[in-house]
């Protein structure tokens, strides 16, 4: 629709359209959040205009700099300025097909099905959008790991006249980003580590969804921040661009710290009866209320969805041709670099397309039968070092537990990524589980392969983030040690149980609960090959046998999730099937060699990965476990939900239903049922049962 709008200043001009777009997707959806848009808009497009490196037609050119949405529910205003600014939709080829990535149907589709607009940011479905958000702190919180991956990536890359890699991150967040606990852990870390080339905008507004801040939120937050090691900056008005211009400025001369920019913001800005109100936060201004607040705008008050001519050229003038120039800049340094340092240069694009440099898998050992075994976490570590040497982006650590993770990195020239050391490979994130999952995910956002490790006990606490690698397809590695009460004497505090199960349960996520060092190994192979798809790996704290892999099954098997270890003698088919998992897959073949003693025909499945297994065919599925034998027991030593679908109706579970007990190891299997013995009584009561019926 065209109509006359009056305002000469291109600047306003810009703003109010943005603000005007972000009012009419919100009322034509009938629901969103219009105020925080509002109120924000002009920081957006001072942003974005005078200081973002971003070229709009080439939005994933590696040496952007990163804006995150923080405040996701203000996704509006996200789409507003990729609509605007006509960034350029990117298959997941990485190739941009010239379209745009959001248009303006699909802001008049805001929050519908299939439109580029949906609810809340979401990274892969829109191009432009840099990582997922919605769940308040995650956003700023990834940002610290994009922070982290400029540094790293500038230490690794950037050669005495190639200055490949300098870009910063900024995030814009609400009060909400500043009240979860995750966006202090990572500040607290992005200030230890002095990301200068991080900014977060703070949009100090009072408001949440229950009322005024006064309510719930009467921290110094300039004090805090300063506290964290951060530089504070203030803007008393969100209106005002010189100052917020200098605020950035001074953001970019600082070389020490991490910045906060407090800017003061009015939510709903020009809404006569909503302005600063909770009211302008999750629901639709109302028609009234939009034509008052666009004549106050100095905008027809009529026209929905107008982008008035000479919006597109204000851009064009600003972010677009300074953007494509820095882009086009940089991709004529990345040719030269090419040619004298073609290795790195070839690194750098393998590790764009998440691809793997060649014989990457070389040095990884193969594990010598032994019944006494090796725990887990030993295995995973040695493997791990074996590949991290050969792949030299791929980065991790722990959240101070790496010496009981078995997660360092110990090869000569790993290093310590520290404030003087940006480009060390072993990571520190300190006690800090959640800040560590969002930050893996920042990495791995930045094409980094990141691990991160701890207690699968403490996974709970990174949930929030785990679930957002899952949603946004981001092959982050998440290691989990000391995965059972087989962590004996620490008791129910430390004995994961539920863990599985609610891992299992997050859609995209692969777990593999490896069950000997060769499994170790094969489960390493196959994460390394994941390119869209994040992983729980979930390893023991205890030994376990290695198996003979010239008398049971052989490990290549966990590429499929659940393989058959071990059969009757004779190819006779089995009658009965013990299906385990990490450290129960010894336990299920010590009860086997019992029950095949007896004569009884038994099958061991070792099942590292439901995930796997269930993305097989139906004709391997079936192999694996035959629907004709019912007599089927599943051992793990984990909540028992959720294996009924393995063991059916007529099998059983030998797993925990309680929060287990502190006890040495031995004493809590014989208590919780772990025992060769009691998995033959279980599995000969199963058999008999099967075949009475
Ligand atoms: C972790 C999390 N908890 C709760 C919510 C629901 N929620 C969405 S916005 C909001 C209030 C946020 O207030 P603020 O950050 O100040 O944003 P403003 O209303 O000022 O835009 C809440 C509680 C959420 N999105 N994420
Ligand atoms: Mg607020």
């Amino acid at each position: 629709m065209s109509a006359a709008v009056s305002i000469a200043d291109p600047d306003q001009l810009a703003i109010a359209t943005i603000r005007t777009l972000c009012i009419d997707a919100v009322q034509q959806a009938n629901s969103g959040h219009p105020g925080t848009p509002m109120a924000m808009a002009p920081v957006a497009y001072t942003l974005w205009q005078r200081f973002l490196r971003f070229d709009p037609d080439d939005p994933i050119w590696p040496n952007r700099d990163r804006f995150v949405l923080s405040m996701g529910h203000a996704s509006t205003l996200l789409y507003a300025m990729l609509l605007l600014t006509r960034v350029k939709a990117v298959n997941p080829a990485y190739e941009s097909l010239g379209e745009d990535s959001v248009r303006l149907e699909d802001l008049e589709h805001f929050r519908q099905l299939d439109s580029k607009c949906p609810g809340h940011p979401e990274y892969r479905w829109t191009s432009g959008i840099e990582t997922t958000t919605g769940p308040l702190g995650q956003g700023v919180a990834t940002s610290v790991g994009m922070a982290i991956a400029s540094r790293w990536l500038a230490a690794r890359y950037n050669k005495p006249d190639f200055e490949l890699f300098d870009f910063d991150v900024y995030a814009l967040a609400g009060d909400g980003c500043m009240m979860e606990g995750i966006s202090s852990e990572a500040a607290s870390l992005a200030g230890h580590l002095r990301l200068s080339n991080l900014c977060w905008i703070y949009d100090n507004n009072h408001i949440t969804i229950e009322g005024n801040t006064s309510l719930t939120f009467t921290d110094d937050v300039a004090t805090r921040f300063l506290g964290h090691g951060w530089n504070v900056l203030r803007v008393g008005d969100a209106n005002d661009l010189e100052m917020l211009s200098r605020a950035f400025e001074t953001f970019r001369r600082e070389t020490e710290r991490p910045t906060l920019v407090i800017v003061d913001s009015h939510i709903a800005y020009g809404a006569p009866t909503k302005q600063d109100t909770s009211g302008a936060h999750g629901e639709p201004l109302g028609e009234e209320e939009v034509r008052a607040t666009k004549r106050f705008y100095g905008w027809p008050e009529d026209a929905t969805f107008l982008v008035p001519d000479g919006v597109d050229a204000v851009f064009e003038d600003g972010i677009r041709s300074r953007g494509r120039a820095a882009r086009d800049a940089w991709f004529e340094l990345l040719a030269a670099y090419e040619k004298e340092h073609p290795d790195l240069a070839d690194e750098l694009n393998r590790m764009q397309r998440r691809h793997l440099p060649d014989g990457w898998d070389a040095d990884v050992p193969t594990f010598e039968p032994d019944p006494k075994g090796l725990a887990g976490r030993e295995a995973s570590g040695t493997v791990l070092n074996a590949i991290a040497g050969r792949v030299p982006w791929l980065v991790g650590g722990s959240a101070d537990l790496s010496p009981s993770t078995k997660t360092r990195l110990t090869f000569d020239g790993a290093g310590d990524l520290e404030p003087d050391d940006d480009g060390g490979r072993n990571l520190h994130f300190g006690i800090r589980e959640h800040a560590m999952g969002a930050i893996l995910n920042g990495l791995s956002l930045s094409k980094l392969r990141p691990f991160g490790s701890g207690f699968l006990i403490f996974s709970d606490y990174a949930r929030g983030s785990i679930r957002l690698s899952a949603i946004m397809e981001l092959p982050v590695i998440h290691v989990f040690t000391h995965d059972s009460i087989g962590v004996g004497e620490d008791g129910p505090t430390h004995q994961p149980v539920e863990q599985l199960a609610s891992l299992r349960a997050m859609p995209g996520l692969i777990v593999i609960r490896p069950g000997d060092a060769t499994e170790v190994a094969e489960a390493w192979l196959t994460i390394m090959e994941l390119r869209h798809e994040p992983v729980a790996l979930i390893l023991s704290r205890q030994a376990m046998p290695t198996l003979d892999r010239t008398r049971f099954g052989p490990a290549s098997g966990v590429r499929r999730g659940a393989y058959v270890l071990a059969d009757p003698a004779g190819g006779d088919p089995p009658e009965l099937i013990l299906i385990a998992s990490g450290s129960e897959v010894g336990l299920a073949v010590d009860a086997w060699n019992t029950l095949t003693d007896g004569g009884v025909r038994a099958r061991v499945v070792s099942m590292p990965s439901w995930e796997l297994f269930d993305a097989q065919p139906s004709e391997y599925r079936d192999e694996v476990l035959p629907p004709s034998v019912t007599a089927r027991v599943a051992i793990e030593q984990a909540s028992t939900f959720g294996w009924e679908r393995y063991v059916g109706s007529k099998g059983a579970i030998v797993g925990m239903n309680t929060f287990g007990a502190s006890a040495p190891l031995k004493e809590l299997q014989t208590k919780f049922g772990f025992t060769p013995e009691a998995v033959v009584g279980i599995s000969r009561e199963r058999l008999a049962a099967s075949s009475a019926g």
